[in-house]
């Protein structure tokens, strides 16, 4: 019997690569609240992302969320409505219910699966003072083309509303003018869960490019104490991140670069064989970090039989999350309009497995199932024409 092929096996560093770090915070006894590899951590990020932007780490990328959403919307904010696409992990939306708002959902693009700025622009004159900020995504991690996060920027500048953006698997992932995440909007908010390309099990950074709101980030992730130990917020919680999380993202820093090679590789050649099979890949997804591989089917009879077979093949293909504003739980949160584009990538998304070590024997098994579903599902078709 062929071996299961898991959706994700994530790998952390070797534990002696750990604790080359992690010896500093035992050496001086101290194992959270901004000890030495969280110290160290916060630098490299930013010297990571080239220098301009400030890091501020997270228990994980929901807090974060939750926590630029309070302090960039304000604790009265003018009013309760978040604009925020609906094809987007429930997280997005969990963290602006946690703070009291509504989202107000909108579509995405076809080519990019991004909040679509048309869409943002009709949103914002439609709702006026209701709307309190933006919450755009970056969902599967790959950077929007810059004249579209631009247009973001400049829609949200001109309503005087602040934008987020939810990039939780994009730390690494660039544009198309080599310009890497993390310096979008008021605040941009990336997840480093064991599932994700930078991971380190649990943890999470906001990057703002306004020193002040990051100080004010900081505190807010340690109960809003201030330096004269006064709580300054009743919104501050706890959201620091450990220091052996902090050493194991230091550790994983030093790979890094070997890791994004590895699944850009192996996604790229998946991408290459499928397109030419009549599968949509994202625009500007070469130099995307590639949590999974995300591909939209020719067709939803496509995409089920693909699944179908996978399963019977032991292969852990998943469909994506199904549209926000499709589940229960938040349907009754308004739409500024239908969402044909969300609801047509939704019922043809299909996540396909991807590892740091996933080998060329399983990207074939992966391949041959998505050939096989769509040659069976076309088949009976073009008999009956
Ligand atoms: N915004 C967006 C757009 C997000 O995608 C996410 C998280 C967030 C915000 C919030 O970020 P955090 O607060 O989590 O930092 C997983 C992750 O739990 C979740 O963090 C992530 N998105 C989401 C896309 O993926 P599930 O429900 O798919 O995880 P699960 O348990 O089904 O695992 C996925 C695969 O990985 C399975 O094949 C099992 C395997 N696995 C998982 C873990 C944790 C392993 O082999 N080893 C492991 O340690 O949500």
């Amino acid at each position: 019997m062929l071996e299961p092929i898991r959706f994700q096996r994530p790998e952390l560093p070797a534990g002696a690569e750990i604790e080359r770090y992690l010896a500093a915070a035992r050496e001086q006894r101290w194992f959270s609240n901004q000890g030495p590899c969280h110290r160290l951590l916060t630098e490299r990020l930013a010297q990571y992302l080239g220098g301009d932007v400030s890091v501020v780490l997270m228990a994980n990328a929901t807090l974060g969320l939750v926590l630029a959403l309070r302090t960039l919307l304000g604790e009265s904010p003018r009013g309760s409505l978040v604009i925020v696409p609906s094809f987007t992990f429930p997280a997005t939306a969990q963290a602006i219910t946690w703070n009291g708002l509504q989202p107000l959902w909108v579509d995405v693009e076809p080519g990019g699966w991004h909040l679509d700025p048309h869409a943002l622009g009709e949103a914002l004159a439609a709702h006026g003072a209701d709307v309190a900020g933006v919450l755009a995504c970056s969902t599967f991690g790959t950077a929007p083309p810059a004249s579209q996060s631009e247009a973001w920027r400049e829609a949200c500048a001109e309503a005087g509303v602040p934008l987020i953006v939810d990039s939780a698997p994009g730390f690494g992932s660039s544009d198309e003018c080599g310009q890497l995440l993390g310096a979008q909007g008021d605040a941009e908010v990336f997840s480093f869960h064991a599932t994700k390309p930078f991971a380190i099990g649990e943890g999470g950074a906001v990057t703002t490019s306004d020193r002040e709101l990051a100080d004010h980030l900081t505190a807010m992730t340690n109960f809003s104490f201030g330096p004269d130990r006064e709580v300054h917020s009743p919104f501050g919680l706890n959201a620091k991140l450990s220091e052996i999380h902090a050493a194991i993202g230091l550790a994983v820093l030093d790979h890094f670069d070997e890791v994004l090679d590895a699944r850009r590789t192996r996604a790229e050649q998946m991408q290459d064989e499928l397109e030419q099979a009549g599968y949509r890949f994202q625009t500007g997804v070469r130099s995307s970090t590639w949590q999974f591989v995300p591909v939209i089917a020719p067709s939803a009879e496509m995409r089920d039989a693909v699944l179908l077979l996978a399963e019977e093949r032991r292969i852990e293909i998943r469909s994506y999350h199904a549209p926000l504003h499709m589940l229960p739980t938040f349907a009754t949160h308004p739409s500024q309009t239908a969402l044909p584009v969300t609801e047509d990538l939704a019922r043809r998304a299909l996540s396909l497995p991807l590892a740091n070590d996933l080998s060329e024997a399983e990207i074939r098994r992966i391949l041959a199932v998505l050939l096989e579903g769509a040659r069976s599902r076309s088949q009976p078709a073009e008999v009956e024409a």
